[in-house]
Protein backbone atom coordinates (compact mmCIF):
# COMPACT_ATOMS: atom_id res chain seq x y z
CA UNK A 1 0.00 0.00 0.00
CA UNK A 2 1.66 3.40 -0.82
CA UNK A 3 0.60 4.79 2.03
CA UNK A 4 -1.67 4.90 5.42
CA UNK A 5 -3.96 7.85 4.29
CA UNK A 6 -4.49 6.41 0.75
CA UNK A 7 -5.21 2.68 2.96
CA UNK A 8 -7.72 4.84 5.27
CA UNK A 9 -9.53 6.33 1.97
CA UNK A 10 -9.71 3.10 0.56
CA UNK A 11 -11.31 1.67 3.79
CA UNK A 12 -13.70 4.78 3.91
CA UNK A 13 -14.76 3.90 1.09
CA UNK A 14 -15.76 0.60 1.84
CA UNK A 15 -17.48 1.62 4.46
CA UNK A 16 -19.21 3.82 1.75
CA UNK A 17 -20.04 1.16 -0.65
CA UNK A 18 -21.37 -1.12 2.46
CA UNK A 19 -23.34 1.78 3.67
CA UNK A 20 -24.95 2.15 -0.49
CA UNK A 21 -25.83 -1.43 -0.66
CA UNK A 22 -27.40 -1.28 2.76
CA UNK A 23 -29.20 1.60 1.97
CA UNK A 24 -30.91 -0.21 -1.50
CA UNK A 25 -32.11 -2.89 0.08
CA UNK A 26 -34.01 -0.81 2.76
CA UNK A 27 -35.68 0.58 -0.29
CA UNK A 28 -35.87 -2.49 -2.29
CA UNK A 29 -37.40 -4.07 0.79
CA UNK A 30 -39.87 -0.84 1.32
CA UNK A 31 -41.06 -1.26 -2.77
CA UNK A 32 -41.58 -4.52 -2.36
CA UNK A 33 -43.99 -4.28 0.50
CA UNK A 34 -45.70 -1.67 -1.79
CA UNK A 35 -46.35 -4.79 -4.42
CA UNK A 36 -43.50 -2.76 -6.95
CA UNK A 37 -41.87 -6.06 -7.31
CA UNK A 38 -40.22 -4.77 -10.82
CA UNK A 39 -38.66 -1.93 -9.16
CA UNK A 40 -37.88 -4.25 -5.93
CA UNK A 41 -36.12 -6.56 -8.10
CA UNK A 42 -33.68 -3.59 -9.17
CA UNK A 43 -33.27 -2.32 -6.07
CA UNK A 44 -32.06 -5.81 -5.18
CA UNK A 45 -29.92 -6.16 -7.79
CA UNK A 46 -28.17 -2.76 -7.23
CA UNK A 47 -27.90 -3.24 -3.80
CA UNK A 48 -25.88 -6.43 -4.40
CA UNK A 49 -23.93 -4.53 -7.31
CA UNK A 50 -22.58 -2.03 -4.21
CA UNK A 51 -21.45 -5.13 -2.19
CA UNK A 52 -19.36 -6.10 -5.45
CA UNK A 53 -17.99 -2.75 -5.42
CA UNK A 54 -17.38 -3.17 -1.69
CA UNK A 55 -15.52 -6.43 -2.09
CA UNK A 56 -13.78 -4.66 -5.38
CA UNK A 57 -12.35 -2.66 -2.49
CA UNK A 58 -11.32 -4.88 0.13
CA UNK A 59 -9.87 -7.42 -1.93
CA UNK A 60 -7.86 -4.50 -3.96
CA UNK A 61 -6.55 -3.24 -0.31
CA UNK A 62 -5.45 -6.31 1.00
CA UNK A 63 -3.52 -7.34 -2.50
CA UNK A 64 -1.87 -3.93 -1.83
CA UNK A 65 -0.37 -5.18 1.24
CA UNK A 66 -2.94 -3.10 3.51
CA UNK A 67 -5.53 -4.28 5.61
CA UNK A 68 -9.27 -3.95 4.47
CA UNK A 69 -11.85 -3.08 7.69
CA UNK A 70 -15.34 -4.33 7.19
CA UNK A 71 -17.44 -1.62 9.02
CA UNK A 72 -20.26 -1.15 11.47
CA UNK A 73 -23.41 -0.54 9.34
CA UNK A 74 -26.13 2.67 10.47
CA UNK A 75 -29.72 1.48 10.03
CA UNK A 76 -30.91 2.49 6.96
CA UNK A 77 -35.03 4.48 7.11
CA UNK A 78 -37.39 1.38 6.83
CA UNK A 79 -40.08 3.43 4.92
CA UNK A 80 -39.79 6.05 2.28
CA UNK A 81 -42.90 8.38 1.26
CA UNK A 82 -43.13 7.80 -2.42
CA UNK A 83 -41.07 5.83 -5.06
CA UNK A 84 -39.39 9.57 -6.16
CA UNK A 85 -38.35 9.48 -3.15
CA UNK A 86 -36.63 6.83 -3.39
CA UNK A 87 -34.91 7.83 -6.84
CA UNK A 88 -34.19 11.10 -5.36
CA UNK A 89 -32.41 9.77 -2.53
CA UNK A 90 -30.71 7.59 -4.33
CA UNK A 91 -29.64 10.31 -7.11
CA UNK A 92 -28.00 12.20 -4.07
CA UNK A 93 -26.67 9.40 -2.59
CA UNK A 94 -24.69 8.53 -5.80
CA UNK A 95 -23.85 12.21 -6.01
CA UNK A 96 -22.21 12.37 -2.78
CA UNK A 97 -20.45 8.96 -3.69
CA UNK A 98 -19.05 10.57 -6.23
CA UNK A 99 -17.27 13.46 -4.90
CA UNK A 100 -15.22 10.93 -2.21
CA UNK A 101 -14.51 8.95 -5.17
CA UNK A 102 -12.85 12.44 -6.85
CA UNK A 103 -11.46 12.76 -3.39
CA UNK A 104 -9.42 9.57 -3.82
CA UNK A 105 -8.30 10.12 -7.24
CA UNK A 106 -7.18 14.15 -5.99
CA UNK A 107 -4.91 12.13 -2.83
CA UNK A 108 -3.70 9.73 -5.35
CA UNK A 109 -2.42 12.54 -7.87
CA UNK A 110 -1.16 14.16 -4.58
CA UNK A 111 0.68 11.18 -3.45
CA UNK A 112 1.58 10.10 -6.72
CA UNK A 113 0.02 6.60 -6.27
CA UNK A 114 -0.42 5.59 -10.02
CA UNK A 115 -1.43 2.34 -9.23
CA UNK A 116 -4.21 3.03 -6.86
CA UNK A 117 -5.34 5.93 -9.23
CA UNK A 118 -5.54 3.48 -12.13
CA UNK A 119 -7.49 0.93 -9.76
CA UNK A 120 -10.02 3.83 -8.77
CA UNK A 121 -10.98 4.80 -12.19
CA UNK A 122 -13.26 1.87 -12.64
CA UNK A 123 -15.23 3.70 -9.91
CA UNK A 124 -15.03 7.06 -11.37
CA UNK A 125 -16.90 5.53 -14.59
CA UNK A 126 -19.29 3.43 -12.92
CA UNK A 127 -20.49 6.32 -10.65
CA UNK A 128 -21.01 8.64 -13.84
CA UNK A 129 -23.26 5.78 -15.42
CA UNK A 130 -25.13 5.04 -12.16
CA UNK A 131 -25.52 9.40 -11.76
CA UNK A 132 -27.08 9.20 -15.12
CA UNK A 133 -29.44 6.29 -14.17
CA UNK A 134 -30.59 7.92 -11.86
CA UNK A 135 -31.55 10.71 -13.78
CA UNK A 136 -32.96 9.07 -16.44
CA UNK A 137 -35.13 7.39 -14.04
CA UNK A 138 -36.48 10.41 -12.31
CA UNK A 139 -37.04 11.88 -15.98
CA UNK A 140 -39.32 9.07 -16.50
CA UNK A 141 -41.25 9.16 -13.07
CA UNK A 142 -41.47 12.69 -13.92
CA UNK A 143 -43.35 11.97 -17.41
CA UNK A 144 -45.33 9.56 -15.70
CA UNK A 145 -46.29 12.07 -12.47
CA UNK A 146 -49.60 10.65 -10.65
CA UNK A 147 -50.70 8.05 -13.14
CA UNK A 148 -51.20 4.94 -11.81
CA UNK A 149 -51.07 3.35 -15.13
CA UNK A 150 -47.93 4.31 -16.02
CA UNK A 151 -46.10 3.65 -12.69
CA UNK A 152 -47.63 -0.10 -13.47
CA UNK A 153 -45.70 -0.06 -16.74
CA UNK A 154 -43.04 1.67 -15.41
CA UNK A 155 -42.29 -1.05 -12.70
CA UNK A 156 -42.85 -3.77 -14.91
CA UNK A 157 -40.22 -2.06 -17.54
CA UNK A 158 -37.71 -1.24 -14.85
CA UNK A 159 -36.16 -4.74 -15.47
CA UNK A 160 -34.52 -3.68 -18.58
CA UNK A 161 -33.01 -0.76 -17.18
CA UNK A 162 -29.07 -1.03 -15.89
CA UNK A 163 -25.98 0.58 -15.87
CA UNK A 164 -25.21 -0.87 -19.37
CA UNK A 165 -27.80 0.40 -21.14
CA UNK A 166 -27.56 3.85 -19.52
CA UNK A 167 -24.19 3.53 -21.79
CA UNK A 168 -22.48 6.37 -20.53
CA UNK A 169 -19.04 4.88 -20.99
CA UNK A 170 -16.09 3.19 -19.10
CA UNK A 171 -17.77 0.26 -16.56
FE1 LIG B 1 -20.75 1.91 -5.77
O1 LIG B 1 -21.67 2.79 -7.00
FE2 LIG B 1 -23.16 3.56 -6.20
O2 LIG B 1 -22.57 4.05 -4.61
Amino acid sequence: MASKKIEKSLNDQVANEADSSQYYLAMASWAETQGLNGIAEFLYKHSDEERMHMLKLVRFINERGGHAIVPKLDQPPKTFNSIRTIFENLLTHEIRVTNEINGIVDQCLKEKDYTTHNFIQWFVSEQMEEEALARLILDKLNLIGDDKGGLYLFDRDIATLSVESVGAGGG
